[in-house]
């Protein structure tokens, strides 16, 4: 009984300013027509506000057939969702007609990093300047595992040009490391004066052993980063979804592990504990929050976003689409400057 009172942010869910429901609405102005898996939308990047819009970037794989897996895969078929991908971006005044304003970046050429795929793209904003950093595929996804580090993109403008540094931002870890095949998701924020880039890393080769989350800073975007000694930091989760919240960073904490279905919360951003349990969570969502670039030590948390509902087939995934989610992850949902961004 004392865990209910000693371990939450309140006793009673409503009380709990990290206890949400979701709900869900179909974007207006990205096709929704496509079924049959040669077309996906999917890995949102957080949803920034420039220029008088907001923006978004995401997965956009368009090819002859669906994914076949890695056995299948060639120059032209995809092995999975996000192979032979490039990410792209949409627009949008209010946050439910989005405007597909098409490629943000492409897949370099060969033999360059991230020639196969680049996917899963998140947005920092530093110093006046966007960076975007993505999972760089240079062989198809499935041929050992899901394997890619990080590569990066920077711009003076969210609507380009990008410029690619052609080298790994965040390498994988040494043989024998949790993180040794593959960095997934990576999510930046400001926070501490530093980029606090989280990431998805999976223990790969090691068939016991479930997908974490991870955290790597730097003072500069283009790095180095350095690992967190306590990596990984977050028991559970698969694509993170992470916000400023008060002192500290809040975690969606979604789908893998036995900690899935949280909201988790670390006062340091380092130590999560779970703050409460929810249900029906975005799928890789990316919220706009107000303040992620802006070294706030008061976060004032998150109302919206984009996440990606997933069709699986019987053999793999095949497409994914983008939607809206709403939820009141905010400690000012009625503070106006808030109520400007939600509906
Ligand atoms: C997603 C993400 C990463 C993986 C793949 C595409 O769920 O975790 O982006 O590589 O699946």
């Amino acid at each position: 009984m004392q865990r209910n009172y000693d371990n939450y942010m309140a006793p009673r869910p409503e009380d709990n300013e990290l206890y949400t429901q979701f709900k869900y609405t179909q974007l207006k102005g990205l096709d929704y027509s496509n079924h049959d898996g040669t077309i996906t939308r999917r890995d949102p990047s957080k949803v920034i506000f420039e220029n008088g819009k907001y923006y978004v970037w995401y997965t956009h794989r368009q090819t002859p057939t669906p994914p076949k897996g890695a056995k299948m895969a060639n120059d032209t078929i995809p092995s999975a969702d996000w192979d032979l991908s490039e990410i792209w971006y949409a627009t949008s005044t209010d946050g439910f007609t989005w405007k597909e304003q098409g490629v943000a970046i492409p897949r370099p050429p060969k033999p360059n990093l991230g020639h196969r795929s680049v996917a899963t793209a998140d947005i920092l904003k530093w110093k006046g300047k966007f960076y975007m950093y993505y999972q760089g595929f240079s062989e198809a996804s499935g041929t050992r595992g899901d394997d890619c580090p990080v590569l990066a993109s920077y711009a003076d403008s969210p609507d380009g040009p990008w410029t690619a540094v052609n080298k790994i931002i965040i390498p994988n870890g040494p043989k024998d490391t949790w993180d040794q095949y593959s960095i997934h998701d990576p999510y930046p924020l400001v926070y501490k004066d530093k980029i606090y880039l989280y990431y998805k890393s999976d223990f790969d080769g090691n068939p016991d052993l479930i997908r974490m989350q991870g955290l790597a800073t730097a003072d500069n975007p283009l790095g180095p980063f350095t690992k967190n000694p306590l990596n990984p930091v977050l028991t559970s989760g698969h694509e993170t979804t992470l916000f400023p919240f008060e002192e500290g960073i809040a975690a969606l904490t979604i789908k893998d592990g036995n900690e899935h279905k949280t909201i988790q919360f670390a006062k340091d951003g380092i130590n999560f504990e779970i703050a409460s349990i929810v249900e029906l969570m975005p799928t890789a969502a990316g919220p706009y929050i107000p303040d992620a670039f802006t070294n706030t030590k008061d976060g004032r948390g998150i109302t919206w976003g984009i996440s990606h509902f997933i069709n699986y087939t019987t053999w793999s995934e095949n497409h994914a689409i983008l939607v809206r989610f709403d939820c009141d992850l905010s400690l000012d949902i009625d503070d106006p400057e808030m109520k400007k961004h939600h509906v």
